[in-house]
């Protein structure tokens, strides 16, 4: 953030501010212009030794910034796993694959750097197969390694037989939309131009998911170290041309910004535009922070958990346009909202060429493929001089004070976000993560961001066990506690409580339990059905972690919430905070239901006869 100014009280800088404003401005445009070698200083790769495919490999991937590699071993696979727990990388064995994937995601989020996924071959690598996906959706950059069957050994009958076109697991080896780069390394030989490949795709500004199967034998033949050449990246920039264009086309008249994912390391200069511009700020989920969400400039966010106030302002000041920075405006963000559109269409930003017209086909839309960083300098350093701010409508801000612990009772989930605001996300730098449940309209709606990067939720993919396992990555990526908010569904999903006690991983989990499907439940209800299959027993997640060697806490009052959040902040270790959730506050779902109408589901259902619980 750049330094608390004195602001107008529409949320514009006055002009005597803004030219002392040029300096600060002019470093962090420098900071986003100095793009760094990607690969770093050839000393790292010497030549040594004749050594194994697996260590020369695993000695190019420390090379490449790879700092943790999470998985599950099997034979299959053991000779790589013996080369990493030998190498700097930190190996951490989880208890499923899938775990294992979604913390290696989350750590690589958390840290910018490539994060490695070990399985072995057949289960171990279709176990693989949604953290794929899932990486691919939120931009990390993620390499999964499996054990191949060998090609002499493939459409034998090899035991887990994988890899090559005879394998019913062959779309896991095949590039296309799944995984940017995939194979079988058959022989030393190609090591240089995989890890060539590796370090091409790593310097991708967007992530890059690849996944390469290792025969028994390719990893334990002997060859020279890896030797590729050296990789520089620059953030692509859109033509000078293009931002004067743009920026003489925005400063015309009133604009609005929506914020994506993809604007989340250019924070600093999203806030500057809009301070230079007098433009509001709304936000997808996955942006949260990157506006301020105390500043006064900021309207909300869009989407599942969103806020009113943001069509209410879109309704009242009518800005001409939106400029879009880094989302694809999917359903989660935006829910093809045709209220979230200005008369005039978007400016619509991204390095991805495919998020052009994707989710508003209809909308005239003005493309522009770049880096938000090196777009967002382009265009402040052309915003013409004399545009003056234009003083609008600024609606009241959403933030209710917080509410007062009710003496009986279970725990409403707002009141446990107002608790969450105050204990943890004002009082650390720790991420906090909510999952696809309940937990993810909570989170997107009550907790509020000083600051980009510290809330992660995952709305294109959605899957459950995301931030119940990435929890653990982002915990050691960042050296720091990391906090999961999520479903008691999510969590029965999940064992890696287990893993995070084995290496004392500080994950705190923050369970909301409510018995049921919460979610699936409140949306079959909110649409007229009566709910049915959606109880299950209340699970006691407090003897869970201590069964795992984690520890925790069950919350079943509000006067409680305060202290055991205080307790979880000073664990030592892997803790849960098991909150008896009152089923009957409603999550701030929004639009999510009539959403899924629009695509066809029927509100008359005829009304279904519940089957007697077993209990
Ligand atoms: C892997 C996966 N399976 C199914 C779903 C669909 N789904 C979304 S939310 C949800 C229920 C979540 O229940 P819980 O974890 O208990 O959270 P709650 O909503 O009750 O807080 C389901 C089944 C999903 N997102 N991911
Ligand atoms: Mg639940």
């Amino acid at each position: 953030m750049l330094h608390e100014p004195r602001r107008s009280r529409d949320g514009t800088l006055p002009a005597s501010e803004r030219d002392s404003r040029t300096a600060q401005l002019e470093s962090v445009v420098a900071a986003v212009r100095a793009v760094p070698s990607s690969w770093p200083p050839g000393s790292l790769v010497r030549a040594t030794d004749r050594q194994t495919v697996s260590a020369a490999m695993v000695q190019a991937l420390t090379a490449l910034g790879v700092e943790y590699a999470f998985g599950v071993f099997g034979g299959a696979i053991a000779p790589f796993c013996q080369a990493v727990s030998e190498s700097p990388i930190r190996l951490i064995h989880s208890r499923h694959e899938s775990g294992a994937a979604f913390a290696a995601i989350e750590a690589s989020l958390a840290s910018g750097k490539p994060a490695v996924v070990v399985a072995t071959t057949g289960p171990g690598a279709t176990n693989l197969y949604t953290g794929m996906a899932a990486a691919r959706a939120e931009g990390a950059k993620v390499l999964f390694i499996s054990g191949a069957t060998p090609a002499a050994q493939r459409g034998r009958g090899a035991f887990q037989e994988t890899g090559g076109p005879f394998s019913a697991l062959s779309p896991l080896f095949t590039s296309g939309l799944l995984l940017h780069h995939a194979g079988v390394l058959e022989d030393a030989a190609e090591l240089d131009t995989l890890v060539s490949r590796l370090a091409n795709g790593f310097a991708r500004p967007n992530g890059f998911v690849a996944h390469i199967g290792l025969p028994l034998a390719v990893q334990t033949a002997m060859r020279g170290p890896a030797r590729p050449r050296v990789i520089t990246s620059r953030a692509p920039a859109c033509a000078p041309a293009v931002s004067v264009d743009c920026a003489e086309l925005l400063a015309s008249e009133d604009f609005v910004i929506w914020a994506g994912f993809g604007a989340r390391d250019s924070a600093d200069l999203v806030c500057a535009l809009a301070e230079q511009s007098g433009a509001r700020v709304m936000c997808t989920p996955r942006a949260k922070g990157v506006m301020p969400e105390d500043h006064p400039l900021y309207l909300g966010v869009t989407g599942l958990g969103g806020h009113e106030r943001v069509a209410q302002y879109l309704q009242r000041a009518q800005p001409a346009r939106a400029l879009v920075l880094g989302t694809r405006l999917g359903e989660m963000s935006s829910f093809w909202s045709e209220e979230l559109v200005p008369r005039g269409g978007f400016v619509h930003v991204d390095l991805d060429s495919d998020a052009f017209g994707a989710a508003y086909p209809e909308v005239a839309t003005l493309a522009v493929q770049a880096e938000i960083g090196s777009f967002l300098c382009d265009l402040l350093a052309a915003w013409p001089d004399q545009s003056e701010p234009k003083a609008c409508f600024v609606p009241p801000k959403t933030a209710a004070p917080a509410p007062a612990p009710r003496a009986t009772g279970p725990v409403r989930p707002s009141f446990l976000m107002s608790v969450i605001q105050r204990e943890i996300v004002e009082q650390r730098q720790a991420i906090v993560m909510t999952e696809a449940g309940n937990a993810f309209s909570l989170g997107s709606h009550y907790l509020r961001f000083p600051d980009a990067g510290r809330y992660r939720v995952s709305t294109g993919f959605g899957s459950m066990g995301q931030a119940t396992a990435g929890v653990l990555g982002a915990a050691v990526a960042r050296g720091n506690k990391a906090f999961a908010i999520v479903g008691d569904g999510a969590m029965l999903m999940q064992n890696e409580i287990s893993t995070a006690a084995n290496y004392g991983i500080g994950a705190v989990w923050i369970v909301l339990n409510d018995a049921r499907y919460g979610m699936i439940e409140q949306g079959m209800r909110t649409v007229g059905w009566q709910p049915f299959e959606t109880d299950f027993p209340r699970t006691d997640f407090v003897a869970i972690a201590r069964a795992m060697g984690a520890d925790g806490i069950r919350v079943e009052r509000e006067s409680d919430v305060a202290m055991a959040l205080e307790l979880a902040r000073a664990s030592l270790g892997p803790f849960v905070v098991d909150v008896v959730i009152d089923r009957e506050e409603l999550a701030p779902a929004g639009n999510r239901n009539q959403s899924l109408i629009k695509q066809g589901l029927s509100t008359a259902l005829p009304s279904v006869t519940r089957a007697p619980r077993r209990e």
